[in-house]
C-alpha cells in the first residue's frame, strides 16, 4: 500500500546527515532570531548565550526556552522576524483565555509547511488519484488552510468542506467519493455514527485525524465504524500548523519533519532534557522558520521519542502518540487526572458512544468527578437494572485505573454536546467558582 517517499533524502538520510544539517540550519536561524526579534535577543543576552556559543544542535540546550505567553505577552506581532511586507499570511489560535496567538508566514514557510503536509499525506499511502474530504475549520485554524494546500501539492483533488452542517458533509461523503477525509478525532466518531445510522455508502480507505488528543481505544472504534486506516497526525499553530508530525502506515509513533523542527524532551518543572524513550513534555526549536523562528518552544503537550529506523524505511525520529497536554490535567483530591485515561476506559464498552464530559466541582471543600457518558441506543433501550450494571461496572473500572472515587452517570443519546472542531471534555465547575 506504500505509495514511496515525497522527500526521500530528508525522511531517510542517515542520522549523522540529518544531524548536520540541522546543525546548520540551527547556527543560522539562532542568528537570525538573535539580530531579528527583541524579545528573544533579550533572553539570550539574560541567560548569557550569544549566537556565537551554538555550533551545533549539541548546543540546544544552553538556549533559553520560548512560551505561548511570550507570543500573547508581544500580540499581535512583536515576535515577527522579518517586515511585514515579507509576511504573505497569518494565523491565529483562539486561546480560551486572554488574547490570541498570532502566527505570521513568509512565502518560504509556507512552501515548507505546504511540503510537510505532503510528507505527511504520502506516508500515510496518499496520491494524486485520492480525492480528499477536509472536514478541518479553514479560517484563522491552521487545520483547514494547511491540510488543503499540502494535499494539492501532492496533486490529490481536495474539497474544501470546512466544519459543519453534518447532513451536508454525510451527503457529500456519499456523492463525491472521496477516499481519504481529514478532521478530528472527535468529528470523525460523530461522522461514523451517522454514517451508520443513515446507512450511507461511501468510499473512504483512510483519514488523518488530529488537532486534539485521541486513544487506540478511539482509533479502533473509528476504524471499525467506518472500516477504513485511521492514522493520527499532529501539528501546532505556533510551530506551523498540521504536518509537524504522522503516522505512517506502520503506526508505530508519527514521524517528526525534524529537518524543519527539532524535537527534545524535557522535564516540564525542571526544564532539564530527559534521558531517550522518558515522557515528559515537547519542545520544538524551529530551524527553517523566517517569520517566527520559536527556538526551545514549550508545547506542553506530553509524549516521548522513538529512534531508530522504522519498518518504512523513514529514518526520522518519530513522537508517541501524545497523551494530552500538561495543561490538560486536573488534578482531582490531590490525584493527577487526565482526560485521556477515563476515555481509554470508556472506549471498551460497546454499549457507550464516545461522546463523554468530565463535571468538576468542588462539594463542601472536597473535590468531586463525575463522568457523563452516552449510552448507545440498543443499551439506552434496555432495563434500568442493566444499565445500573453497566454503570457501575465503568466505576469500578475508572476508580481502579484513576486511584479515585468517581461517579459515574450515563446519559441519554445526543445529550452531550458536539464539536464540529476540538471536542470540550471537561467542564471544571471550581474555576468558576
Ligand atoms: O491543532 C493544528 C492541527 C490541525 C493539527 C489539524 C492536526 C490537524 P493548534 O490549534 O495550535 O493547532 O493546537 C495545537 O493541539 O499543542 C496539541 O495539544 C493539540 N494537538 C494537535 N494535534 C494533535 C494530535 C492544531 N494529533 C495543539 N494529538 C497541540 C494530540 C494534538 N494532540
Amino acid at each position: 500500500m506504500s505509495s514511496g517517499y515525497w522527500n526521500q533524502k530528508a525522511e531517510t538520510c542517515s542520522p549523522d546527515e540529518r544531524r548536520a544539517l540541522q546543525s546548520e540550519r540551527l547556527v543560522k536561524t539562532v542568528s537570525h532570531a538573535y539580530n531579528n526579534q527583541k524579545l528573544y535577543r533579550e533572553r539570550m543576552d539574560k541567560s548569557g548565550v550569544l549566537p556565537g556559543d551554538i555550533k551545533s544542535t549539541d548546543d540546544l540546550h544552553k538556549l533559553p526556552f520560548v512560551y505561548k505567553t511570550d507570543l500573547r505577552d508581544t500580540y499581535p506581532y512583536g515576535m515577527f522576524a522579518v517586515p511585514m511586507e515579507q509576511i504573505v499570511r497569518v494565523h491565529a489560535t483562539s486561546g480560551t483565555t486572554g488574547k490570541p496567538t498570532v502566527i505570521g508566514y513568509t512565502r518560504g514557510d509556507i512552501e515548507t509547511w505546504n511540503e510537510c503536509m505532503a510528507r505527511s499525506l504520502r506516508m500515510g499511502g496518499v496520491t494524486s488519484s485520492d480525492i480528499i474530504h477536509v472536514s478541518y475549520g479553514y479560517g484563522l485554524f491552521t487545520g483547514g488552510l494547511g491540510a488543503h494546500y499540502g494535499c494539492e501539492l501532492l496533486g490529490a483533488a481536495v474539497i474544501p468542506v470546512s466544519t459543519g452542517n453534518t447532513s451536508r458533509q454525510l451527503q457529500i461523503l456519499e456523492d463525491f467519493n472521496p477516499t481519504v477525509i481529514m478532521c478530528t478525532p472527535s468529528y470523525a466518531c460523530l461522522l461514523a455514527e451517522n454514517v451508520q445510522k443513515e446507512k450511507i455508502k461511501h468510499s473512504l480507505r483512510a483519514g488523518f485525524f488530529g488537532a486534539e488528543a485521541w486513544t487506540e481505544n478511539m482509533r479502533r472504534f473509528i476504524e471499525e465504524q467506518l472500516g477504513i486506516v485511521a492514522l493520527d497526525i499532529f501539528g501546532l499553530a505556533e510551530v506551523c500548523g498540521p504536518g509537524v508530525a504522522n503516522e505512517c502506515e506502520c503506526k508505530n509513533g508519527l514521524h517528526i519533519q525534524e529537518d524543519h523542527f527539532y524535537p527534545e524532551i524535557i522535564d516540564p518543572n525542571t526544564g532539564a532534557v530527559l534521558p531517550e524513550g522518558e515522557r515528559g513534555e515537547l519542545v520544538f526549536s524551529c530551524i527553517t522558520k523566517e517569520a517566527l523562528p520559536l527556538l526551545r518552544y514549550r508545547t506542553r503537550d506530553l509524549c516521548s521519542l522513538i529512534k531508530g529506523k522504522c519498518s518504512c524505511g523513514r529514518t526520522t525520529i518519530r513522537m508517541e502518540k501524545p497523551a494530552g497536554r500538561s495543561d490538560d490535567m486536573l488534578i482531582i483530591r490531590g490525584v493527577n487526572v487526565f482526560p485521556s485515561q477515563v476515555e481509554s476506559v470508556l472506549m471498551k464498552y460497546n454499549d457507550l458512544a464516545p461522546h463523554y464530559l468530565l463535571v468538576v466541582d468542588r462539594v463542601n471543600n472536597t473535590d468531586t468527578l463525575e463522568i457523563q457518558v452516552e449510552m448507545s441506543d440498543t443499551l439506552f433501550s434496555d432495563e434500568v437494572r442493566k444499565i445500573e450494571k453497566v454503570e457501575r461496572g465503568i466505576r469500578g473500572d475508572i476508580e481502579s485505573t484513576l486511584g479515585l472515587s468517581v461517579k459515574v452517570k450515563l446519559v441519554t443519546p445526543q445529550t452531550i454536546a458536539r464539536s464540529e472542531g476540538k471536542a470540550k471534555r471537561v467542564l471544571d465547575k471550581r474555576v468558576i467558582l
